[in-house]
């Protein structure tokens, strides 16, 4: 039996990246059928029910799935790289927000910005710790402060995710600073 962990992660590729791994498909809002998912994952070698995807969805540390009214659809509530529409809040963004990478990108989003890369979205933090953990995903992290205020000033949109995740479209590289 693969942990709780291991699952959830495979639950994110299939929701987030490649349904098609267990030939499922989303709707346009993301959903995917929850007996098809179960199932789905059944058929891949894995082993899952209801009952262990509902402590999943219930127990995950950052929120990233929700069910539908009557938990027959599930659906990650951020972090894409499939184009799907999760319905997300436009939002007044706070004066700044953080943002978390690798230091070898540095040089690179000085220069260029920061850009979606493989996902809808570019992933913004709330605070310097979170930054600095998504950051730790990429080796040593680094963190830039992003001007969100000025750039909502410009026309730039902001969204929030279900579970708090601040998102933008991209981040040109007037509005970052190095954090010091
Ligand atoms: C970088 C996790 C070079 C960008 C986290 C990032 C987050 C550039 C990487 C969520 C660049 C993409 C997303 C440029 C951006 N040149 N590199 N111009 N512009 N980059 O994983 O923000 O645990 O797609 O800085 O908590 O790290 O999965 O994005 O380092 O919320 O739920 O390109 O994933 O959540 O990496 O992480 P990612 P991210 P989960």
């Amino acid at each position: 039996m693969k942990s709780l962990t291991e699952l959830s992660k495979f639950i994110a590729l299939i929701l987030r990246h490649k349904p098609e791994t267990i030939g499922i498909s989303l709707d346009q809002n993301g959903w995917a059928n929850v007996g098809e998912l179960i199932d789905g994952i059944n058929q891949s070698g894995h082993s899952i029910d209801m009952e262990t995807l509902e402590e999943i969805v219930r127990t995950d540390e950052k929120g990233r799935y929700s069910f539908n009214d009557d938990k027959t659809k599930i659906r990650a509530n951020q972090g894409h790289s499939v184009n799907v529409d999760v319905e997300l809040k436009e939002v007044v963004p706070p004066e700044i927000l953080f943002h978390g990478t690798g230091e070898r990108f540095s040089e690179s989003i000085k220069s260029e910005g920061l850009k979606p890369m493989s996902r809808l979205y570019v992933h913004l933090s709330k605070d310097f710790e979170t930054a600095v953990k998504v950051g730790k995903r990429h080796g040593k992290p680094f963190v830039f402060v992003v001007k969100t205020g000025e750039m909502y000033k410009r026309g730039y949109k902001f969204w929030i995710s279900e579970n708090g995740v601040w998102l933008t479209k991209a981040v040109p590289p007037e509005f970052l600073e190095e954090y010091k």
